[in-house]
């Protein structure tokens, strides 16, 4: 391994600009990068559904467009921010993108991923910690200010909660302004030293406000969104976290450090913004980014059709929510249910890494009314899962769970 290349902060200290550095944290699928994208008015960082697999990105202004990836095990190397679909996955610590967005002349900002990621540890985000004068906190309304999320908060520094936002997401799917005003209240109760400020909002309303056809419209919409409030905090932690900014050097050049600056390698020269949006997932094939999901087509799992009472089942890997092979199904969507799963899983790994338990998941079952569904990750890749439903009327869970396990020691990825 080449020396520094275990020490991301190194890199970092090299971004340190004069700008002011702001990260959105939270759990995974908050929606953290949607509210990213819409303060910067275009879809620079990667959503989903289901949670995305990317490390934390650092953005930053330029008029040329750049990306740097910083390699788990390799040398950093330089990327065409169009490109970004190809660096999720955790052979990258972590990605600087430099971008020509006005918003951008003003703050740097770092998107992370959710903090229930399985591959993502304290220390890892705590590696940006010395250089953040802001943090914006997402947490999902409908199940705002988790156990996770507090006990990852309060390992940040307090100066740092002392300059912070909660902002309490997804407010459109609450039935309405007292169901909000409920959860808010209770919030702020649980963290009144731990922010400056919190507010509920809504992107996907104040989208919507964007495309409304008459001003009325719009007007209810973004009131309804509350986004002029987030803007507004923004502005008062921008405007406060200047003086303090100007004290470090400025940097406005793409920097690798000295080390490393010789062996970074290019896979495209000059880069230029294109128009639209820099990512759209949902129309965008991705290109399979590691030797695991390029195998998935291989991957046999037809025996699980013997089980009595099977409905259908599939190989989910969790880091991405892709099927990897499905089989049957009949009217149960396998690959919406797979996707759906994988945040059962995590939550489960990430339960047992909290705990400090020194152990591993055999299955998980889950008991309908009409249905068993049994997952079972896979022993030598745990972050890869079998799911099976089976009609409850005529399966053996017993011979079932068996039948599992043995499909699963035949499979290798
Ligand atoms: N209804 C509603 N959905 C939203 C809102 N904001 C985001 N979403 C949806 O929530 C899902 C997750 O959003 P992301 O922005 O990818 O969430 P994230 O926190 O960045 O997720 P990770 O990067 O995987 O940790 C996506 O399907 C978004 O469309 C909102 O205000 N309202
Ligand atoms: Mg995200």
């Amino acid at each position: 391994m080449p020396k520094g290349i275990d020490e991301p902060e190194n890199y970092f200290a090299g971004w340190h600009s004069q700008r002011p550095v702001l990260a959105v944290m939270g759990e995974y699928s908050a929606g953290k990068s949607t509210l990213l994208n819409y303060l910067l008015g275009t879809n620079v960082f990667p959503t989903r559904i289901t949670a995305t697999n990317y490390p934390p990105i650092w953005l930053t202004y330029a008029d040329t467009p750049y990306g740097i990836a910083i390699g788990a095990d390799a040398p950093p190397l330089t990327f065409d921010p169009i490109d970004i679909n190809d660096y999720s996955g955790s052979a990258y610590l972590a990605l600087r993108v430099a971008l020509p967005i006005p918003l951008l002349r003003d703050i740097d900002i770092i998107d992370t991923p959710g903090i229930s990621d399985v591959r993502l540890t304290k220390k890892s985000l705590h590696m940006f910690a010395p250089f953040l004068d802001a943090v914006i906190w997402c947490s999902n309304i409908s199940q705002a200010w988790r156990q996770t999320e507090v006990s990852m908060w309060r390992s940040f520094p307090k100066p740092l909660h002392q300059r912070s936002l909660l902002v309490l997401t997804q407010c459109d799917k609450l039935r309405n302004l007292p169901d909000v005003e409920k959860v808010m209240k209770r919030v702020t109760h649980e963290t009144k030293t731990l922010f400056a400020q919190r507010l509920a909002v809504s992107i996907d309303t104040a989208s919507k406000a964007e495309q409304a056809k008459g001003a009325a419209d719009r007007d209810d919409l973004l009131k309804a969104s509350n986004i002029s409030a987030l803007q507004t905090a923004l502005t008062v932690i921008v405007t406060d976290a200047k003086a303090a900014c100007l004290a470090r050097p400025d940097i406005a050049t793409p920097t690798l450090s000295p080390t490393h600056a010789s062996q970074a390698t290019s896979h495209s020269s000059q880069t230029q913004l294109k128009k639209g949006p820099l990512h759209t997932p949902k129309e965008t094939t991705r290109h399979p980014t590691s030797k695991k999901e390029s195998d998935m087509a291989k991957v046999d799992i037809s025996k699980l059709a013997e089980i009595g009472g099977f409905i259908g089942a599939c190989l989910v890997d969790s880091e991405t929510g892709l099927m990897m092979a499905s089989d049957g199904g009949g009217d149960l969507d396998l690959e919406a249910a797979g996707a759906a799963n994988t945040e059962v899983v995590k939550a489960k790994l990430s339960a047992i890494e909290m705990l400090g338990l020194d152990d591993h998941i055999d299955d998980i079952l889950i008991t309908l009314g009409k249905q068993f569904h049994l997952i079972r990750p896979l022993e030598k890749t745990p972050t890869v899962f079998l799911y099976v439903a089976l009609d409850k009327k005529s399966a053996n869970l017993g011979m079932a769970r068996v039948q599992v396990k043995n499909v699963e020691k035949t499979l290798a990825i």
